[in-house]
């Protein structure tokens, strides 16, 4: 008997990025575009930020003010339900954090909803904030493009891309959970992709 070769399975997923990749996701190289309807176009002399609802003080940002704010880097993986995940971006911008503390978020808030230009929207428990919501206004450095976002997006790693509203133009706090856009489809409320929360049960 001859010694039967060895086969080498190589792996789909190289293991160091397969550890990074929730469950049914695979990686991609080149980031891809993808939303429901129109890019927005931006004007910085009448864009503008605000933060309403459950908090001491509403506020609203002109393109201006929100740009002089204190910026943080962090590094977030993108993992779209669709199932391409793309990992390893540096995202610079505000920290939801920042913001919730400037407005004095009250004791009755125990939801925000993040609202993009034409009304494109995505919840989140209050908690979400703790891990982590950016709003970037740039991408490994560079300044966000048009169909990913510019000139401010939401980025929050810990949630399928989909709560990760482009053109941001508003949070607003709740006391109340209420669906975003997909949620009101019928996609999962809370959409962990490490426990695979696509879809509503
Ligand atoms: N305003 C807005 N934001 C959006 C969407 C959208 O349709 N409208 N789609 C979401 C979905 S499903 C994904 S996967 C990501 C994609 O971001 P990207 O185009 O920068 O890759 O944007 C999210 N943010
Ligand atoms: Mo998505």
């Amino acid at each position: 008997m001859g010694v039967r070769p060895t086969r080498v399975r190589r792996p789909l997923v190289p293991p160091d990025l397969a550890a990074r990749l929730p469950p049914g996701q695979h990686p991609t190289k080149r980031w891809p575009v993808l939303h429901y309807g129109e890019i927005a176009p931006f004007d910085p002399q009448t864009w503008d930020f605000s933060v309403s609802g459950e908090v001491e003080s509403p506020l609203r940002f002109s393109w201006d003010e929100f740009h002089a704010l204190p910026r943080v880097t962090i590094s977030g993986d993108l993992h779209c339900v669709t199932r391409w995940s793309k990992l390893d971006n540096s995202w610079q911008g505000v920290s939801a954090q920042e913001i919730a503390a400037r407005a004095g978020v009250t004791d009755r808030a125990r939801y925000l909803l993040l609202i993009g230009e034409g009304g494109y929207s995505a919840n989140l428990p209050i908690a979400a904030l703790d891990d982590g919501v950016l709003l970037a206004v740039a991408h490994d450095g560079e300044a966000l493009s048009p169909e990913h976002g510019a000139p401010l997006r939401a980025v929050i790693p810990s949630r399928y891309a989909w709560k990760s509203v482009k053109w941001l133009r508003a949070i607003t706090f709740l006391a109340e959970d209420r669906p975003g856009f997909w949620e009101d489809y019928g996609y999962h409320d809370n959409a962990d992709p490490w426990r695979e929360e696509r879809f509503a049960v």
